[in-house]
């Protein structure tokens, strides 16, 4: 390095341009067809809630029209959401659950 030479020091932070995920929340709706047992069935096994979550969720959306399971990536979220309604189909209910963004 020569005396003439010039040092430029980087003083501003460099924000890491990384997004954090949007999040998306899988609501749960009710119907007048589908057993509750089954809907509890779904809770658990693809949701994951446990008998007394689960039980919670199914009894809120039955009496108020809709509940909201959990919040997931848009990935995980979608694929539940799918698995939950193939295993509906499979047993000809008409039970409905969307993934929809947070705000
Ligand atoms: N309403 C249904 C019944 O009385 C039970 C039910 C609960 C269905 C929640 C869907 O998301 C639901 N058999």
């Amino acid at each position: 390095m020569s005396q003439n030479d010039i040092i430029i020091v980087q003083k501003t932070k460099i924000k890491p341009k990384v997004d954090k995920p949007r999040l998306y929340k899988v609501i749960l709706f009710n119907d007048d067809y589908t057993p509750r047992d089954f809907v509890l069935m779904i809770l658990q096994a693809v949701f994951k809630t446990g008998q007394s979550a689960g039980y919670h969720i199914m009894i809120t959306a039955h009496q108020k029209g809709s509940c909201v399971i959990a919040v997931y990536t848009r990935d995980i979220a979608e694929t539940k959401v799918k698995e939950a309604m193939d295993y509906a189909k499979e047993a000809s209910f008409p039970l409905m659950l969307t993934a929809e963004p947070e705000e």
